[in-house]
């Protein structure tokens, strides 16, 4: 069956942006039809900060993969792009997180969706928002577009005004 998904995107190391774009252009054989990019964001490090600052987007897509298998194929274009993760939270050269599949919740020990910290990320929320304002997942009371306003999280971040990935 089809699924609506929302996916972030973000790098930290190598050229930032030409692995945003790389990423992008492998999800169609991964199984994801790309429906809409968000601009890239210039965001400042979040949980562990004593690392370079990411770019970040987000993706709205369908898969007919299910849940685990869409998680295997992009863990499968991370390591093919070279993403080493030197341990947990740290740079990385690409990661690719699923924030929503359909209206699903999911919680094993592989793949909690919607993703757990979304909600305390401006640097997912803010592309979210941009694409999708009105968004609702039924675990939510509020749209993207207030959960972007009423975040906790004071990091900063910037919208960079160069052609979205995918365009
Ligand atoms: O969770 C994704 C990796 N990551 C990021 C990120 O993508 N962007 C920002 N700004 N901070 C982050 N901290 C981690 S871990």
């Amino acid at each position: 069956m089809t699924k609506r998904i929302y996916l972030s995107l973000g790098a930290n190391l190598g050229d930032r942006e030409s692995n945003l774009h790389a990423a992008i252009a492998a999800l169609p054989r991964a199984g994801v039809r790309v429906e809409q990019v968000s601009s890239l964001y210039e965001t400042e490090p979040v949980d562990y900060l004593d690392q370079p600052w990411f770019l970040n987007c987000v993706v709205e897509g369908e898969t007919e993969l299910p849940a685990l298998g869409l998680l295997r194929s992009l863990l499968e274009i991370e390591t093919r792009l070279g993403s080493k993760k030197e341990f947990t939270k740290g740079p990385r050269l690409l990661d690719i997180d699923i924030l929503l599949y359909g209206d699903e919740t999911i919680d094993t020990a592989d793949l909690q969706v919607p993703h757990p910290r979304m909600l305390m990320r401006k640097f997912v929320l803010a592309p979210l928002a941009e694409i999708r304002p009105e968004l609702k997942h039924p675990v939510w009371y509020r749209t993207a577009k207030e959960l972007l306003k009423t975040t906790p999280d004071r990091s900063e971040i910037r919208k960079l005004a160069i052609r979205k990935p995918g365009c």
